[in-house]
């Protein structure tokens, strides 16, 4: 836990290695927020999103959530857009292994949910990198993003701030 907030807080690089299956996902994600943002235009759904805390001088910051694409055709998500108030740019990212190091990347082409699936953004792997804070992101507030799609689709959410990673406090009872 101690090892993990450590990293968690200075974003070096994503932490453990989570196996991204959706049922086990949405398992450990059941005792987390619940926003459901279902946007007819969209069809996307997104569930258990939130952003976690930092300490105030922070400049960056990751969003998770799961997106469950409930229409018949492929979804990609293809940009994230943040406030300039809150944070200069919100990129999307995947962790990849680099020998024995965990690394960031930003995924250029976005992420793309498959019709009627889900994809969990979630530590070790996909997540929205926010970058370029103000003011760091301060536990029980909430952020604005807008979610854009490939087809020009729009979504607007609202997550909550977060202090702890949802399975961290999972991983305790
Ligand atoms: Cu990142």
């Amino acid at each position: 836990m101690c090892y993990l907030s450590k990293f968690l807080k200075t974003l070096l690089v994503a932490i453990y290695i989570t196996t991204l299956s959706f049922s086990a996902s949405s398992a450990a994600f059941a005792h987390g927020h619940q926003e459901h943002n279902a946007n007819q235009k969209t069809d996307i759904m997104v569930m258990s999103g939130y952003a976690r805390a930092t300490f105030p001088l922070a400049k960056t910051s990751a969003v998770y959530f799961t997106l469950h694409n409930q229409s018949d055709k492929d979804k990609t998500l293809t940009s994230v857009t943040v406030s300039e108030e809150l944070a200069s740019e919100a990129q999307i990212h995947t962790t990849v292994m680099e020998g024995d190091v965990m690394k960031m990347r930003e995924l250029e082409d976005g992420v793309t949910i498959g019709a009627g699936e889900m994809v969990s953004f979630e530590s070790g792997g996909y997540h929205i990198m926010l970058l370029g804070l103000n003011n760091g992101l301060v536990e029980g507030t909430e952020i604005k993003l807008t979610l854009r799609f490939e087809d020009n689709d729009e979504l607007d959410i609202t997550l909550p701030v977060n202090k702890d990673d949802v399975k961290s406090h999972h991983n305790h009872h």
